[in-house]
């Protein structure tokens, strides 16, 4: 992976409704390999609300690349709030 510039002037946050995963080593999945795609600043699943906690880079094509790798592990999530 090459240099991640981290701008906080673009910075963004997204809420994601999580659907499926019920366990700690399911939001442990997410959050490694979401912290892995490029442009995630920071990642927390929040099993009690069912929701993936994204702060981002700005760009908004890492929604939708979140999305498909919850699906990927068998999980699904859909964007609830962004800004
Ligand atoms: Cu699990």
């Amino acid at each position: 992976m090459n240099t991640k510039t981290q701008n906080p002037k673009t910075e963004k946050k997204a809420i994601l409704d999580l659907d499926g995963a019920h366990c700690t080593s399911c939001s442990i999945a997410i959050e490694h390999f979401g912290r892995k795609l490029e442009g995630v600043h920071d990642i927390y699943v929040d099993r009690g609300n069912h929701t993936i906690n994204l702060t981002y880079d700005g760009n908004e094509e890492i929604l939708a690349q979140l999305c498909g790798l919850v699906a990927k592990l068998g999980y699904e999530a859909n964007v609830r709030t962004t800004g």
